[in-house]
């Protein structure tokens, strides 16, 4: 019989219980976990650190426990092997200790050899005298990169991400969401490749990497604090913003499984083993019941890619996953129709080249874009049911006597739509100047949330970069968006023979359940009429 014990905990002097994982009389394998605890910081596991019978659990949700209270007593498989003294455990028989266990009992090696400990600090704030902590983008123990965002911060004006200034492992996040902060407040620190560091997990460091594993292992089972605490909540591959423990990660992994959409029973939705079996046993019963309806979206197998070649990994960011889920969304809930034109801008053109000399335009950047957000002002008013949405209530629908565009801006961190207010009471020249405003806070990330939202339509141009033509999809609530492709010169027919003239082409996604093909076509006519003769966006 072992006791097991709560591991070592860092800074958290005080740590409360949230989960049971098992209960007494329950047969676990090595690494299972048997309960798990919180701090302010992070959560994790209590694994077990031999295989066996859980004859107590210590322990009840709610408690709070220190490093080395007894939470568990466990009847090992080998209770002969368990009640030798450790070490002579170790030299009789180091090979009955699989791999697998003693290397996640042994104590981590918590620094290689050459390491530092860095301290990250709030930078330079600008005019911001405080700012909120609005997100903590990693947990304690997770591996950062170069650069990666570790907490965003919030003042009125603008949001920012402080960033990991050396790629390394998260010791300690010094601050939580909810916080006031100022210059040079401390973020979090982190352990890093360099020079050694004066911490003590670093000095201790190469007496456990020569320690062999075996030998380490059963001592470390007596105290199974052993492994380094690993965030329930890792933003990384397919668990992103699961919330969910190292086993269950373990299981999800051999099963291929993606824990994102697997609903958790666990304490504040955490996702648990049997969570994860039933997810699974639905999977595999639902597509024999629901194939006849149609209904059920088949999932795409995982495959093993290193099968192929090498690879790279790649994290997806923030802002690209949270686009994803929209896309996805909007894909699967609207059924999408889109309607194609072309609008013959060669006047609009000719007007916007003279600009260019003009002093009246100050020397404003001014692309078809600025027009384009005129025009489809301008058809909005004709048509508003275009920039409505459908009310919450499902039996009404939204006609807004305000006109917010949002335009879809291209960023290296994924694609974002902010919004411009009132886009018909604005001229061409204070829209361009207001497209390159967003566009360029959109690509440094500092746009304000209220910028991002309250749109009524959405422009999406690749004009700049090419194309004949796409099929955009709708960014609900909204029911419809243009897609601008690259203009064109072509031949069109004047009535007493051909001339060359700037097509723009267009492209109209709508959701048909709002809008029908018949006031799609006619505002897409509009459209084209108003970009055809600029005068009348005056008007
Ligand atoms: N046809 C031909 N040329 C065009 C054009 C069009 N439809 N639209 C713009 N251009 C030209 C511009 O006039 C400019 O050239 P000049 O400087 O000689 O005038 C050049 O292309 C570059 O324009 P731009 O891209 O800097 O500016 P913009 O106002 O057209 O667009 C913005 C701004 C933010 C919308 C754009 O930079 C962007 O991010 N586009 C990508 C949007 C996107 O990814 N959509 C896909 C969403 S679905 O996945």
């Amino acid at each position: 019989m072992i006791s097991v014990t709560v591991p070592e905990l860092g800074d958290a002097s005080d740590v409360e219980v949230i989960e049971l994982c098992v209960k007494p009389g329950d047969r676990v394998a090595v690494d299972d976990p048997l309960i798990v605890i919180e701090s302010d910081k992070a959560s994790l596991e209590v694994p077990a650190p031999q295989a066996g019978i859980v004859r107590a659990l210590t322990v009840a949700i709610g408690d709070r426990c220190q490093e080395g209270d007894v939470i568990a007593e466990l009847e090992t498989e080998d209770a002969a092997v368990a009640e030798e003294p450790a070490a002579a455990v170790a030299e009789a028989a180091p090979a009955a200790v699989p791999e697998e266990a003693a290397a996640a009992e042994a104590p981590e090696p918590s620094a290689p050899a050459s390491t530092a400990v860095i301290e990250v600090t709030v930078p330079e704030l600008g005019d911001a005298a405080e700012v909120e902590v609005v997100d903590l983008m990693v947990a304690v123990g997770e591996t950062v990169e170069l650069d990666q965002g570790l907490v965003a911060l919030e003042s009125d004006k603008a949001t920012m991400e402080v960033p990991a200034p050396q790629a390394g492992r998260v010791l300690e996040i010094c601050l939580a969401v909810g916080d006031a902060v100022t210059d040079g407040a401390l973020v979090a620190r982190l352990e890093v490749a360099g020079a050694a560091s004066p911490a003590p997990a670093a000095t201790e460091a190469p007496a456990a990497t020569e320690a062999p594993a075996a030998t380490e292992a059963p001592a470390a089972a007596e105290a199974p604090a052993a492994p380094a605490p690993e965030p329930l909540a890792s933003p990384e591959g397919d668990g992103g913003a699961v919330y969910a423990g190292p086993a269950v990660r373990r299981l999800a992994r051999e099963l291929g499984v993606t824990l994102v959409g697997v609903p958790g029973s666990g304490s504040r939705g955490r996702v648990t083993k049997e969570d994860l079996k039933a997810h699974v046993k639905a999977q595999l019963t639902a597509p024999a019941s629901q194939a006849p309806e149609g209904g059920a979206i088949p999932p795409i197998p995982p495959v093993d890619f290193e099968r192929f070649g090498p690879l790279r990994l790649e994290p997806i960011s923030r802002m690209m996953r949270a686009g994803a889920a929209n896309l996805h969304r909007s894909w699967l809930n609207i059924p999408h129709v889109t309607q194609h034109d072309e609008a013959d801008i060669t006047a609009l053109e000719a007007f916007r080249k003279s600009l260019k000399d003009d002093p009246a335009a100050g020397g404003a950047k001014v692309t078809p874009l600025a027009f384009i957000l005129k025009a489809v002002a301008g058809a909005l008013k004709a048509y508003p049911r275009v920039g409505g949405s459908f009310h919450a209530d499902g039996e009404h629908y939204v006609l807004k006597d305000f006109i917010h565009i949002g335009i879809a801006v291209d960023t290296p961190e994924g694609l974002i739509v902010p919004v411009l207010r009132d886009v018909d009471q604005k001229g061409v020249l204070a829209l361009s100047e207001e497209i390159v405003s967003l566009s360029e806070r959109a690509r440094a990330r500092s746009l304000k949330p209220d910028e991002l939202r309250g749109g009524c339509f959405s422009v999406s141009s690749l004009g700049a970069l090419g194309g004949t033509g796409f099929t955009p999809i709708i960014n609900p609530p909204e029911v419809a968006i243009l897609g601008v492709a690259k203009l064109r010169k072509a031949p069109l027919w004047t009535g007493e023979g051909f001339e060359p003239r700037d097509v723009l082409p267009l492209s109209l996604s709508y959701d048909h359940r709002a809008i029908n093909g018949a006031e799609a076509g006619r505002f897409m006519t509009h459209l084209c009429h108003l970009l055809a003769d600029v005068r009348r966006l005056m008007l």
